[in-house]
């Protein structure tokens, strides 16, 4: 393996606010969602987050094949045409990246450095995984289904497929989908194509692209992604959680109109009907709540439809500006009690921060845009 010029470790904690070329060169390939496309329930393609390893793949469907094997009594293997052939689903389930909000923590770890909006909403065809496992019929003592991509590249010093397992009974749940599509059209190359896992509910890593084969364990998976990436560790050393299910966490479209460089926002004064959407992956969202003070006080907003139970709920609050600088928050609580805390959840890794947003705000004058004649791109 070549030398890099100087050592750039993943992982690495950085503490200070500047971030670093390699932070930027993987910014510039793994885009976030823009904040504006909350408008829309379904993201449009395009506009979803993107989260890439390594390259995407070189794919000729005619001779790609899924197989699947392992500890299983009839091992298969399967071209994209019979997995189209078989009957079909379509699901809106809502995308986060467990490292959205990393590029928030200080001291922040080398990698992609995500502010809030590693998330999108797409509606996924495809097929159930459960009645294909059952049909390949693993062993008494399965206990893991691996799923392994074709991308391939060296993370942590080694080199590796991107792969990830379930627990055999997660993988069996029948909303877990194998896709071919994304918004009614053939999946992107960089969203998978051409067959990906769908894993509602849970963070971005388990949802594993170009799927290449699914194996079938009687022990734990060991691999990179699995074992020593994606734990929720706050020192060197430490077992830790492994990163599953999304914690909740509520976005809103910002107000108003930006300066360009800062994003800081500009709005008029009087009522503005403020809105976004929330989700978890661990209960249903239960309540989202306002604050337009940095949140020291906090209203509740109205709750509006999901379109699906696994994807994000919309909200709204009626929000009444009076002139001056403002801070908005939002904050997202579940069904089973989860709620956002007010400042960043740190982690070793930069996993699961879903501390609240902030928007700076300023209400009935454009005088901070002093700087717009010197920001032409
Ligand atoms: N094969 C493969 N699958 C992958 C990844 C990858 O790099 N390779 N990245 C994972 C991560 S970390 C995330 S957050 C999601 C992003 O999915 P998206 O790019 O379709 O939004 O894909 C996951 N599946
Ligand atoms: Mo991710």
């Amino acid at each position: 393996m070549a030398k890099l010029a100087r050592p750039v470790v993943a992982g690495t904690l950085i503490d200070e606010p500047n971030i670093t070329p390699e932070e930027l060169q993987l910014a510039v390939r793994n885009h976030s969602m823009p904040l504006e496309a909350l408008r829309y329930d379904i993201t449009p393609l395009g506009l979803h987050y993107l989260l890439i390893h390594f390259d995407i793949p070189a794919v000729d469907p005619t001779t790609w094949e899924l197989s699947i094997g392992g500890h299983v009594e009839r091992p298969l293997k399967l071209s994209l045409d019979q997995i189209k052939a078989r009957p079909a689903t379509t699901l809106a389930v809502t995308l986060e990246c467990a490292g959205n909000g990393r590029a928030r923590m200080s001291p922040r770890p080398l990698s992609q450095p995500w502010l809030n909006e590693a998330v999108g909403t797409a509606e996924w065809t495809g097929t159930r995984l459960g009645p294909l496992l059952a049909e390949a019929h693993p062993h008494d003592r399965a206990v893991e289904v691996v799923f392994t991509g074709i991308d391939r590249g060296v993370q942590g010093g080694i080199e590796q497929q991107y792969e990830r397992s379930l627990a055999l009974r997660d993988a069996m749940r029948d909303e877990v989908l194998l896709v071919w599509a994304i918004n009614g059209q053939p999946l992107t190359p960089q969203h998978g194509f051409p067959l990906r896992l769908i894993v509602p509910g849970w963070y971005g890593m388990t949802q594993v692209k170009w799927l290449r084969s699914i194996t079938v364990l009687d022990h734990a998976f060991e691999g990179f992604q699995q074992a020593n990436a994606y734990h929720y560790r706050r020192e060197q050393g430490e077992a830790g959680e492994p990163v599953t299910r999304m914690r909740p966490r509520a976005l809103m479209v910002p107000p108003g109109v930006p300066d360009f460089m800062t994003r800081t926002r500009f709005v008029e004064p009087g009522r503005h009907e403020l809105v976004g959407r929330a989700w978890s992956g661990r209960a249903a969202i239960s309540k989202a709540e306002l604050s337009d003070d940095g949140g020291a006080t906090w209203s509740e907003a109205t709750l509006g439809g999901a379109p699906s139970e696994y994807a994000w709920r919309a909200w709204s609050y009626s929000w009444n500006a009076t002139p001056g600088e403002h801070e908005l928050c939002v904050r997202a609580t579940d069904a089973a009690g989860n709620v956002q805390p007010s400042n960043a959840n740190w982690s070793l890794e930069g996993v699961e921060n879903n501390a609240i947003q902030r928007v700076q705000v300023v209400v009935g004058s454009t005088d901070h845009a002093e700087q717009a004649a010197a920001d032409s791109p």
